[in-house]
């Protein structure tokens, strides 16, 4: 059985998609008895349309794409599987396992990211913020995801170790390439796709266009 309780905050974190992820967690909170976030705080974009509530074990794709949609343990199952043995370090110590599941990539390009086709390589300005159980949050750059470009195999895992997670706990990112468990997200429920378009110091990233 997995360890961790399905979230209550499932349902209340569907309509938080742009809010900021407000409260700071504990480097390492894996001793501590419940991982749910206060909903209090989140503001919901005013320009985002009203939510879809998502329920338990459902993972929403959206954010900056054309198609947005929802996926389940049971979806996963029906595509084109991986797996892989993977090592990291957590509080528990170190950990090794071998996951079945999708690659994060096959499952983000259905939902069709727009990205920013009159930049060059405009896929390399997107960024996926995966939000899991308690709000619990880890921000990826396209480029580490898309077999095209790194070597990477990060993976939505159906099972762990031979056995399926529950339906309604949803599946857990698996990150091959890192050697830490923080961004194995579990009980995952969002994947908030979109580019990066940069201010600094008050000047969009400009200088030297066209020369
Ligand atoms: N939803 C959620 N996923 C999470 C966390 C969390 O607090 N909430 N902790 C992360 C951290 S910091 C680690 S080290 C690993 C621990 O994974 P393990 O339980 O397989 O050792 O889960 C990661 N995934
Ligand atoms: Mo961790």
């Amino acid at each position: 059985m997995h360890r961790r309780a399905s979230s209550p905050a499932v349902a209340a974190v569907a309509v938080m998609v742009l809010a900021g992820c407000g409260g700071s967690t504990p480097k390492e909170a894996a001793g501590s008895p419940s991982r749910a976030s206060p909903a209090a705080g989140a503001v919901p974009s005013a320009a985002a349309p009203a939510a879809p509530a998502l329920k338990p074990g459902e993972v929403r794709i959206a954010g900056q794409v054309d198609k947005p949609y929802t996926v389940t343990l049971t979806s996963l199952r029906g595509l084109p599987q991986q797996s892989v043995e993977v090592e990291y370090a957590g509080a528990k110590g170190q950990q090794k396992h071998t996951y079945q599941g999708v690659l994060l990539h096959d499952v983000l390009k259905d939902a069709q990211p727009r990205f920013d086709t009159s930049k060059k390589n405009g896929q390399l300005r997107a960024v996926v913020a995966a939000t899991g159980g308690g709000d619990y949050r880890a921000v990826f750059a396209w480029a580490e995801l898309d077999p095209g470009f790194a070597k990477s195999q990060i993976l939505l895992a159906v099972s762990e170790d031979g056995k399926p997670f529950d339906d309604a706990v949803g599946p857990r990112l698996v990150v091959p390439q890192d050697t830490r468990g923080g961004r194995y997200v579990s009980e995952l429920n969002q994947l908030w796709v979109g580019t990066v378009d940069t201010t600094v110091d008050g000047a969009a990233g400009a200088f030297g266009a066209g020369s």
